[in-house]
């Protein structure tokens, strides 16, 4: 028997020990099950056939993958018969899902397959989630009753499905990352408590946009690229997976910071990365694990959403460097 404690171990002694609603626990344990089909569908993805776009298009007109639908379809099976689900809410679906025959009152919100643009060429991608309660339990559930700022969330992670499939989850009591063990098929926890040093030097945003960047983030991207020689007086590297869950994991494990700032590319968008399904669940994690989410002017998991599709401006990460761009947002 493995010494590591497996996931399926972890949530039960939370629920014995009266931390944790076994209904959660049994949630978490459903979105472990997606993760490892979505994982071993990706493994295979060229041999079954599964690579390229389909002729559909997402709720925001972006052109959906194959794999962004078979993860979508994935995440909706294994969540729809627990009773524990009352709705899901995911990049893929117009509006809010209704789960026919729930009890429970557990509202999940998805992105089921982030960073798709990398599918085809074999980067990290994963999957996001995000679980709020219903305001007013199962019956009569409307788009509305997800409209919760993300200091709600009862549980909010992410799966990267990189070299390892790593889940890593936050109940509002630090961070912990399982690792998918290809052999046994369990998710095996490696990291009970993932903490972002505070002092980083290393930020992720993509350059191509500077262009239409705010004077802010033009400062502050200015000031990491001068170096020793400039303001900061060190040298800053810089990264971009494409896939915020890639840059996400890594400053996790060795800090920085991530930036997809709004922009005057397209005046009318507030940014490009989605609220509920991908700001709040990521910047409840890297709050939890000692780090801060800001969208240069508020806090993001006290902004009150206004549509289930809502765009915003992401920065997060080591908190000394996000209160560093705060500070340029405020005129510092
Ligand atoms: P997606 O949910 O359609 O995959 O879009 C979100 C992704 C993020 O994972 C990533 O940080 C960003 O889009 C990359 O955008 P860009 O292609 O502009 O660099
Ligand atoms: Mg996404």
């Amino acid at each position: 028997m493995s010494e590591r404690v497996s996931l399926l171990q972890h949530l039960t002694q939370a629920a014995r020990a009266g931390q944790l609603d076994p209904a959660l626990a049994l949630v978490v344990q459903q979105i472990g099950a997606a993760s490892r089909e979505i994982s071993a569908a990706l493994a295979r993805s060229a041999l079954a056939g599964v690579l390229g776009a389909m002729d559909s298009a997402n709720a925001s007109g972006e052109t959906q993958k194959k794999l962004d639908v078979l993860s979508n379809d994935a995440f909706m099976q294994a969540l729809s018969w627990t009773g524990a689900v009352a709705g899901i809410a995911s990049e893929e679906l117009d509006g809010a899902y209704r789960v026919p025959g729930a009890s429970g009152g557990y509202l999940v919100l998805l992105d089921p397959l982030d960073g798709s643009s990398n599918i085809d060429v074999n980067i990290s991608v994963g999957s996001i989630f995000s679980i709020l309660r219903a305001p007013n339990g199962a019956a009569g559930l409307t788009d509305s009753d997800f409209l919760q700022p993300g200091s709600r969330q009862v549980l909010a992670g992410f799966t990267v499905y990189g070299p390892a499939t790593v889940m890593v989850l936050s109940f509002g009591h630090g961070v912990q990352g399982f690792t998918l063990d290809p052999v046994s098929g369990e998710f095996l926890l490696t990291q009970p408590d993932i903490r972002i040093p505070e002092r980083t030097s290393e930020y992720a945003i993509n350059a191509s946009n500077q262009r239409w960047w705010q004077p802010p983030v033009q400062r502050y991207v200015s000031e990491c690229m001068a170096g020793k020689e400039g303001p900061r007086g060190r040298d800053f590297n810089m990264r971009w997976v494409g896939s915020m869950v890639g840059d996400v994991y890594r400053l996790l494990t060795r800090g920085g910071i991530f930036m997809y700032p709004r922009d005057t590319k397209d005046p009318a968008k507030p940014g490009k990365l989605r609220l509920m399904y991908e700001a709040n669940p990521i910047g409840y994690v890297v709050e939890q694990a000692g780090g801060a989410a800001s969208t240069g002017y508020e806090r993001i998991l006290d902004m009150q959403p206004e549509k289930i599709h809502q765009r915003v401006a992401v920065i997060l990460g080591s908190k000394e460097e996000v209160d560093l761009v705060v500070s340029y947002h405020r005129g510092g």
